[in-house]
Order: structure tokens, then C-alpha cells, then sequence
């Protein structure tokens, strides 16, 4: 036999288990095996020394279960947006889950914040927009969902399942989406909007107003300059400013969505607002329109979550879940007049909101967080409506 038709053989006897180790070392180095090769084959047939066998689990080797919550608890403290949420839903909840709800209401995502960090309100779910929930999780204010008691989050539309502020989609179940632009009574005012600059338009002076929230107001003058809504850019901010100050003089007041009740009577020809809370003041006058200037504006996603220190978890996790129903979403969009995030929902809608074309969407903008910058624009803010 050639010696190596022999090395061959004695490889392929260890390989197989015929010989043990220490006869095949004998044989390899007899044979004139270099080191380097006795080594390979060592490793290779996975009896090199330096390599421990892998110790016997101590325990089934099954990914942990996942933790689960208690019975459902008798109450639910709710803290959500106003106008938001169909006329029954909280009732249809109480009754099948025989829960006591109470249901609060803010006008904006730092009133709900600044909230939550006073330690207030007992809530156990809050709606944030998008860039609200980067906030809460990076203060440690919320906690983390309870996927199992969450299966009706397969009904999510999949641009809504994993979003910028939740990536994992660990947080948050999202409630509606919406635009932010201009509300308008088309009897009342001179010409169709289609620019900020309505707001600044002396024509218009006592009969327009802008929102009460620093990120809309301050958003739409950053737009306007064709400039980002998250700018955080100094000069960005101060042409945002003076811009917000030239319109102070034309404008009626800062009011966010109780203005829905002026625009009906006809008090206020033209408000920035939200898309859906123009649908529900349209519902009572038929001459109110939505437009979305020209220069852009905000798009926002709110989403559920479920502050820390909730006394009602497993209560708010069944209420979450209840609102992922078809037909309860469909009713609560068809309701407010937002989009749902919810695919199902959406196809049982009365009159569907469409998600934005991809041409559409060029002029929209997610919100985000300001981090540093959010010291900045408070501070601007407030010069503003003390100015
Ligand atoms: C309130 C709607 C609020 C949405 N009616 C703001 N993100």
C-alpha cells in the first residue's frame, strides 16, 4: 500500500470512529503526517482537546414562555386625544369585558407628557404621535406590551406594524394616522387655500386660527421656508419665529381642535387642523374643506401605550386588543374621520381614508423627535405666544 493510500485509510478509520485517538496520532506521526494535518483532522473530526463538549442543558432547551398578565382587572383609566374614538366603543368594551372605564382627554402630546411625568392620572393607556413616543420611552414612562394577549395585531397593515419610534413594534399598537393642514369654510373666504400664508394674510385679520401646539404651529413656518418640520437649525428656527410672529396679528387665537365649533357657526373662515377633525366639523356644515399647502406639512401616527405603574394592565391589554377588531376599528375611524392603520378595519370602513401616493407623500413629513433641540423650540414657543 503507498503511504498515502495508508494515511488516507487511517483518516478515514478515525473519521469513523474505528480507532481512537491515540492510535490514530501513533499511526499519523509513523506515517510522516505533518503536524499541521493532525491537527486539521482533529478539529475536523471534532476531537481537538482545546474544544469542550457542550455541557447537557441543565433545563429543556424551549424559548422561555412568554410572561404572561394576571385576570383581567374591574377598571381602565383611559387618556386620550379629544374627538378621537366612536361615540360607542367604550361602552361596547364595558359591557362585554364588565369593565368600569373612565376616559380622559388632552388637546396635546406635551400636556398628556407633561402629565405622565407628574406622576398623575392613574392612566393606564395614553396615544402619543410618533415623535411623543420616542419621548415616553426614552424617559422610562411606558412599559413594554404583552404580545400574547395581543392577537388581533395581525390585523395591522404592515407600514404600521414596525414604524420609525417603535421599530420592533415592542411599545406601541397604533391608533390613527392623519395629516395636519388647513380646515376652510369655502362660503367665507375669499379663495380656496392652498399656503401658510393664509395665516399671515391681513384679509383674513380675527377669522383664522392656528393650533395651540408648539409642533404643529412651528412645523407648518418651518414648511413654509421649505425647510424640514424636525429642524432644529438655529437660523431655520429664528426665520420660523418671525414668520409665526408676522401671522400673531391676523390671527383670531391658538386653538387646536375645540375650534371644530367656530368653523360650523362661521366665526372662523380658516384653521390649521388635523384632516380628521375637519371631516367631523364638514359632518355638521357641508362648506367646510381640507387642503394641504403647498410647501408640505406634518404627517403623524398616534399610537396606544401603556404607561408604567399601570394598575390595569391585562384590562388595558384586552381593551387594545378589542380595538384591533375589524369592525370596532372601522366604527372609530369612520367616527373621527382618520386613517386606520389597521388593514382589516380599513376594507369594513363606511369611507376608507386612502394612505398617501407616493407622490402625495413628497410633501409630507413624519414628525420626530427633537432631543436637544426640544429645549429650543419650548423656548421659542413660548416667546412666541407671550410676544
Ligand atoms: C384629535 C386628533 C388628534 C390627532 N381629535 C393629533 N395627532
Amino acid at each position: 500500500m503507498s503511504n498515502e493510500r495508508a494515511k488516507i485509510q487511517l483518516v478515514e478509520a478515525f473519521r469513523d470512529g474505528e480507532i481512537e485517538r491515540r492510535d490514530f496520532l501513533r499511526g499519523a506521526l509513523g506515517l510522516g503526517m505533518s503536524v499541521g494535518t493532525i491537527g486539521l483532522v482533529l478539529s475536523a473530526c471534532g476531537t481537538e482537546e482545546k474544544v469542550a463538549p457542550p455541557p447537557p442543558p441543565a433545563t429543556p432547551t424551549a424559548p422561555a414562555p412568554e410572561p404572561e398578565l394576571g385576570p383581567i382587572e374591574g377598571e381602565l383609566h383611559i387618556y386620550n386625544w379629544s374627538d378621537y374614538i366612536a361615540e360607542d366603543t367604550v361602552k361596547l368594551f364595558e359591557e362585554e369585558f364588565k369593565v368600569k372605564v373612565t376616559y380622559d382627554t388632552y388637546e396635546s402630546n406635551e400636556e398628556m407628557i407633561a402629565k405622565l411625568q407628574l406622576g398623575g392620572g392613574g392612566y393606564d393607556l395614553v396615544c402619543p404621535s410618533g415623535y411623543a413616543v420616542t419621548i415616553l420611552v426614552k424617559l422610562g414612562l411606558v412599559d413594554k406590551l404583552y404580545k400574547k394577549h395581543l392577537p388581533n395585531l395581525s390585523n395591522l397593515a404592515p407600514i404600521f406594524a414596525k414604524t420609525a419610534s417603535d421599530p420592533d413594534g415592542a411599545y406601541t399598537v397604533p391608533w390613527q394616522w392623519g395629516i395636519t393642514g388647513i380646515a376652510y369654510r369655502k362660503d367665507l373666504i375669499a379663495a380656496a387655500p392652498d399656503s401658510w400664508a393664509v395665516f399671515q394674510d391681513a384679509a383674513n385679520k380675527g377669522k383664522v386660527t392656528m393650533m395651540d401646539d408648539m409642533r404643529d404651529n412651528l412645523g407648518a413656518w418651518l414648511k413654509f421656508r421649505g425647510k424640514s418640520l424636525n429642524s432644529v437649525d438655529p437660523a431655520d428656527l429664528a426665520a420660523a419665529k418671525a414668520d409665526a410672529m408676522l401671522s400673531k396679528p391676523v390671527l383670531k387665537s391658538y386653538i387646536s381642535a375645540p375650534v371644530k365649533g367656530q368653523l360650523v357657526t362661521g366665526d372662523v373662515w380658516a384653521a390649521q387642523l388635523w384632516n380628521g377633525d375637519t371631516m367631523q366639523a364638514k359632518a355638521e356644515n357641508a362648506n367646510i374643506e381640507f387642503a394641504v399647502p403647498k410647501e408640505g406639512a406634518a404627517i403623524w401616527c398616534d399610537a396606544m401605550m401603556v404607561p408604567k405603574g399601570s394598575k390595569n394592565p391585562r384590562a388595558a391589554h384586552e381593551f387594545l386588543n378589542f380595538i384591533l377588531r375589524p369592525e370596532v376599528g372601522a366604527k372609530i375611524s369612520d367616527f373621527t374621520g382618520y386613517g386606520s392603520p389597521n388593514a382589516q378595519a380599513t376594507a369594513k370602513m363606511a369611507t376608507p381614508v386612502a394612505y398617501p401616493s407616493d407622490e402625495q407623500m413628497k410633501s409630507l413629513e413624519y414628525q420626530q423627535d427633537l432631543a436637544a433641540g426640544t429645549a429650543v423650540w419650548d423656548r421659542i414657543w413660548t416667546e412666541i405666544k407671550s410676544g
